[in-house]
């Protein structure tokens, strides 16, 4: 059996990456693929419990080197118990988040040196690295507004608007770097619009 796909959605807050997640999803399964649809942080209990830690806003002030090193032991857990046993079996693996969002928001958005983030993505990773990103790009104020007219802002929510235009950044220069692995899809657009994009990027993979 071949091995699985490894596919992950990135963009800052509210671009709509859990619904184009499901839009994924659904066209994997309408192509006959397995496919397991996680997120990070979290993905198993003990991974979700560290998010639960990462994302509660609290008064104690977070040293960006806990919040690093959290980020990879929920990533650990979720890689080594679910992801790669999934794609050694041939599931498609669809995950909200993975890597790529360390380097935008701890290294873009805190300044965290990209070599720390590479030693540990070596350690926790060895060379595994998605098949393919999907970047859902917009203006952060779109995605702002959309994730904040939905729920209480979580603790990576409460940021302003300047953490997030780094964050942007970062991963659009991450795309330009990496231009076979990076899908750039523009998120401003309509729901349906940016759905029929996601549709046809998963068609063209599966084939
Ligand atoms: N984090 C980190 O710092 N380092 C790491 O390594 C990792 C994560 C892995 C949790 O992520 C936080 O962890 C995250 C980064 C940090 N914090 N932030 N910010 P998360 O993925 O759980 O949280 P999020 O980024 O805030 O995602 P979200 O708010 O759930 O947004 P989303 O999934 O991208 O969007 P959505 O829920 O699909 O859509 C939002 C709303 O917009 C919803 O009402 C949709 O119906 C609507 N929508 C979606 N698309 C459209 C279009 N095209 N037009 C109009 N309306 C739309």
């Amino acid at each position: 059996m071949s091995r699985g796909q490894f596919i992950t959605f990135e963009g800052t807050e509210g671009v709509g990456k859990s619904t184009q997640l499901a839009t994924a999803r659904e066209a994997l399964e309408a192509a006959g693929k397995p496919v397991l649809v996680t997120r990070e942080p979290g993905g198993t209990p003990m991974a979700e419990a560290i998010r639960e830690l990462l994302l509660t806003p609290r008064d104690e002030a977070v040293n960006d080197l806990t919040e690093l090193l959290l980020m990879f032991a929920a990533r650990a857990q979720h890689l080594h118990s679910l992801i790669l046993p999934a794609l050694e079996e041939g599931t498609w693996v669809l995950c909200d988040r993975f890597t790529d969002a360390t380097y935008a928001y701890q290294g873009g958005g805190r300044g965290v040196p990209r070599e720390q983030i590479a030693t540990l993505e070596q350690l926790v990773q060895g060379d595994l690295r998605p098949d393919h990103i999907v970047l859902l790009d917009a203006p952060v104020e779109v995605g702002m507004a959309r994730a904040r007219s939905r729920s209480a802002p979580d603790r990576f929510e409460r940021e302003k608007a300047a953490f997030f235009q780094r964050i942007r950044d970062c991963y659009l220069e991450r795309a330009e770097q990496q231009p076979l692995r990076y899908h750039v899809l523009n998120a401003a657009q309509p729901l349906e619009e940016v759905s029929r994009q996601v549709a046809t990027l998963i068609s063209r993979l599966v084939a």
